[in-house]
């Protein structure tokens, strides 16, 4: 492939069409809409910073900052009342350099917002971005109309309410993004994505963890500081970074006393990195999946946390000195050259005292009962492809599901809302693809590879499941709200260019 041919420009100008297949053509020209905010200068110079040069150093180990929370303006209980606006700013990533990003009301990430269940939620969305956005709360169970489908946008410089209700048993470190159509990709790896966490009336988990969300970010700087736009080893792969960041900090540091044990919520917010990962001198057990709690701990020596997915943790720091939080390695099929080296990455480093923490109570055995979603009454298949060949104006790639790539005015499945379905995903592909179902929580019920089906370690609330190449997931849902709903690779830039779907849950 030549690298000279990678007209980010002209790809550009394919992410923010309609066509679902990307043509990429290697001639072409920029008519990509205006961002304000973004450096317009030498799109082609960042590419070719990006691909020949080092990545830039960013300063390691300062203290890890605590997300800022989104302030309820309600002033009464059972009610949370905000504003989130989108809008260009900067961040200071590296020493010297402001690097232009999109941000909600400032930050990226977007401030960290708490509501519990039961409670209404209203949130005034300005969308300052200069193209359309939406916001799509990934993972919880809104009305279809309030969840910032494609279908929906907010245009340009307007305003909307998202409005709905979280239903009791909700609790869960869900997030939100924006989804327009075409667009996803580019405004989530320049900064628009933070978390929702719904907390619990009555949470099993010993208040003395406290309860730390980490948003874990991949960002790629050229060397003038700005964010490169995406190249065609991007759009194949999904875009991959050179830092990945802790709540928008490289390899921060925490500081706890022996003994002490944190309740951690990781969140893998990157467009399309993988993360194996493991905490160096420190019990790690899982408590929770990206839907809540799960029945009871489960002690752990590693987490594969694919784009999308969030786990909640407990951490037992007992030995004093540095536990840090790395990565290990994870083939998770990779196209052409440039494969990210993943391993060995030190994303959040915690010193632990010599001096001992107060006593901290014990985790309890169980958490909350999880009801199985029990027998479905209809089944599902999706199977994943990729296709690419070559023509006369250049490479064409298809990211599809059954056959076909997205199109919004085409309604792919029809459901009834109440019903229980078992989905089989099958992926026929080269890739992983971290499969995403939008409106509701699944239960995986089992996983088959060549001819070996294993089930799931536990019971677990998911909306997103990796589904490795060469594997088939199966998994039951059910839709409550009607409506239409997005299914989806979470590989940001497959979803663009095709492999999503729309299900149309009736009433
Ligand atoms: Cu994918």
């Amino acid at each position: 492939m030549h690298r000279r041919g990678f007209l980010v420009a002209g790809l550009a100008t394919v992410l923010s069409g309609s066509r679902a297949l990307a043509q990429m053509n290697m001639d072409g020209m920029s008519d990509m809409d205006s961002m304000p905010g973004m450096d317009k200068s030498g799109h082609a110079g960042h590419d070719m910073g990006a691909m020949a040069q080092a990545p830039a150093a960013l300063p390691e180990g300062a203290a890890l900052r605590e997300l800022p929370l989104l302030a309820n303006e309600a002033g009464r209980s059972g009610l949370f009342r905000a504003r989130l606006t989108a809008e260009p700013a900067t961040a200071r990533f590296a020493e010297g350099q402001d690097t232009p990003i999109l941000a909600y009301n400032g930050t990226s990430p977007g401030p960290l917002i708490e509501a519990f269940e039961g409670d209404r939620v209203e949130i005034a969305f300005a969308n300052r971005v200069g193209e359309a956005s939406t916001i799509h709360w990934h993972g919880m169970p809104v009305p279809a109309d309030q969840d910032g489908n494609p279908m929906d946008p907010v245009a340009a410089g307007a305003d909307r309410i998202y409005a709905f209700e979280l239903p009791e048993g909700s609790a869960g470190s869900y997030w939100y993004h924006p989804h327009p159509h075409g667009r996803t990709a580019e405004q989530v790896y320049r900064g628009l994505a933070g978390a929702f966490v719904v907390k619990a009336k009555a949470d099993p988990i010993p208040a003395t963890y406290g309860d730390t969300v980490l948003v874990l970010t991949d960002l790629r700087l050229a060397a003038d500081g700005s964010m490169p736009d995406n190249t065609m080893n991007d759009l194949m792969n999904g875009r991959v970074g050179d830092h990945v960041l802790v709540n928008g900090q490289k390899n921060p540091k925490l500081a706890v006393a022996m003994g002490a044990k944190r309740r951690l919520r990781l969140y893998n917010a990157t467009n399309a990195r993988f993360l194996r990962l493991a905490f160096a001198n420190a019990a790690t057990t899982v408590i929770g999946s990206d839907g809540g709690l799960l029945e009871a701990p489960v002690a752990v020596e590693e987490i594969l946390l694919s784009p999308a997915e969030r786990v909640e943790l407990v951490v037992a720091f007992d030995r004093p000195g540095v536990a840090t939080l790395t990565t290990l390695d994870y083939d998770r099929g990779w196209m052409g050259p440039g494969r990210p080296a993943d391993a060995g990455l030190t994303l959040l480093t915690v010193d632990v005292s010599d001096a001992p923490a107060e006593a901290m109570p014990p985790l309890p055995e169980r958490l909350r009962p999880i009801a199985p979603l029990g027998h479905p009454t209809v089944s599902r298949r999706l199977v994943f492809t990729e296709t690419m060949a070559m023509n006369a104006t250049g490479m064409e790639m298809g990211f599809l599901i059954n056959g076909k790539a997205f199109d919004m005015g085409r309604v792919d499945i029809i459901a009834k809302a109440g019903d229980t379905e078992l989905w089989e995903i099958v992926n026929q592909a080269d890739m992983d693809h971290p499969f995403h179902l939008h409106g509701t929580q699944f239960q995986v019920v089992e996983r088959e590879r060549g001819s070996k089906v294993s089930k799931p370690p536990y019971l677990a609330w998911k909306d997103t499941v990796n589904v490795a190449r060469g594997e088939t997931v199966r998994f039951v849902t059910c839709q409550e709200r009607p409506g239409a709903r997005m299914y989806h690779c979470h590989i940001l830039e497959h979803e663009q260019l095709g492999m999503m779907g729309i299900v149309d849950v009736q009433a």
